[in-house]
């Protein structure tokens, strides 16, 4: 996969490039990264990348010219490449749309600045328009990175073996299970005895549920979504019969004491 990031602040991406599974990703050449100062674009004396809105107001917009000619370049050099704005207007990110970006052999990342880009470079240059959240940030920057992140890490040996991007808790549609390791105490909390058995089926059915339990208090409505399977049902089925045991219970206790105070 071949990244190209389209910034009027390339050195934000040093950093980026050189840590972690993204820096060996470069080194093992499954990823090749480049960042292109929008400003080299510019076409007036001053190098300037924005100018004053038409209709007034307060706030810069970046001007078309630079933005189109850098764009430009980059696809001449990657005919394939989809093209993302980074922008507040954009589609929300989520895995789903990682997925369909970790397909293209290229991607080019247009990082918007200032109040926002000219509205004429969306129509032909553009493939995709992503927010990352509904929050204000100061430029598309760091959205760009989160893209590169999240889309790195599910090209093919990037994760370098140990960890496959098949066993994401977003692929299955629920919350990862709990973790723990060493020490077996900690601070008086102790680790749930199943895992230190050894009996890796009942750690898998554990783990499963943990799983499920997450999901269901932290984000029911992934659990909404979900296609459950046969295992999963099963295990919920089993709140159930238990929750119904309490709450008849319950209920019970409650009849009575209304009785016993009629009588
Ligand atoms: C005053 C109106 N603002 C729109 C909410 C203007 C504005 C604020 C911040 C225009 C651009 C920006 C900079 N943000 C991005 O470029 C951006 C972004 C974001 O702010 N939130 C979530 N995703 C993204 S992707 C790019």
């Amino acid at each position: 996969m071949n990244f190209v990031v389209l910034t009027i602040f390339p050195e934000m991406f040093d950093p980026f490039w050189s840590h972690g599974i993204i820096r060996r990703a470069i080194e093992y050449k499954k990823i090749c990264t480049t960042t292109v100062n929008i400003r080299d674009y510019a076409q007036d004396r001053h190098q300037a990348t924005d100018d004053r809105p038409f209709g007034g107001g307060s706030g810069m917009v970046m001007k078309p010219e630079p933005l189109a000619g850098a764009i430009r370049a980059a696809t001449q050099k990657m005919p394939t490449a989809g093209t993302i704005l980074l922008t507040p207007q954009g589609r929300p990110f989520n895995q789903n749309i990682a997925k369909e970006l970790a397909s293209f052999d290229g991607l080019v990342l247009i990082c918007g600045r200032y109040e926002g880009v000219d509205e004429r470079i969306c129509h032909d240059l553009i493939d995709y328009e992503i927010s990352i959240g509904d929050f204000v940030l100061t430029g598309g920057e760091l959205a760009a990175m989160i893209i590169v992140d999240a889309v790195t890490r599910l090209i093919p040996g990037a994760l370098g073996g140990e960890d496959a991007a098949e066993n994401d808790s977003f692929s299955n549609g629920l919350l990862e299970h709990a973790h723990y390791t060493r020490p077996r105490i900690f601070e008086g909390q102790e680790v749930p005895e199943i895992l230190l058995s050894g009996h890796h089926q009942e750690i898998e059915r554990w783990r499963l549920k943990s799983s499920l339990m997450r999901t269901l208090l932290k984000r029911s409505d992934l659990l909404q979504q979900k296609k459950l399977n046969r295992q999963e049902i099963e295990i919920l089925d089993k709140w159930r019969r238990e929750l119904n045991q309490i709450l008849e219970l319950h209920h019970r206790n409650e009849s009575k004491t209304l009785n016993d105070t009629k009588a």
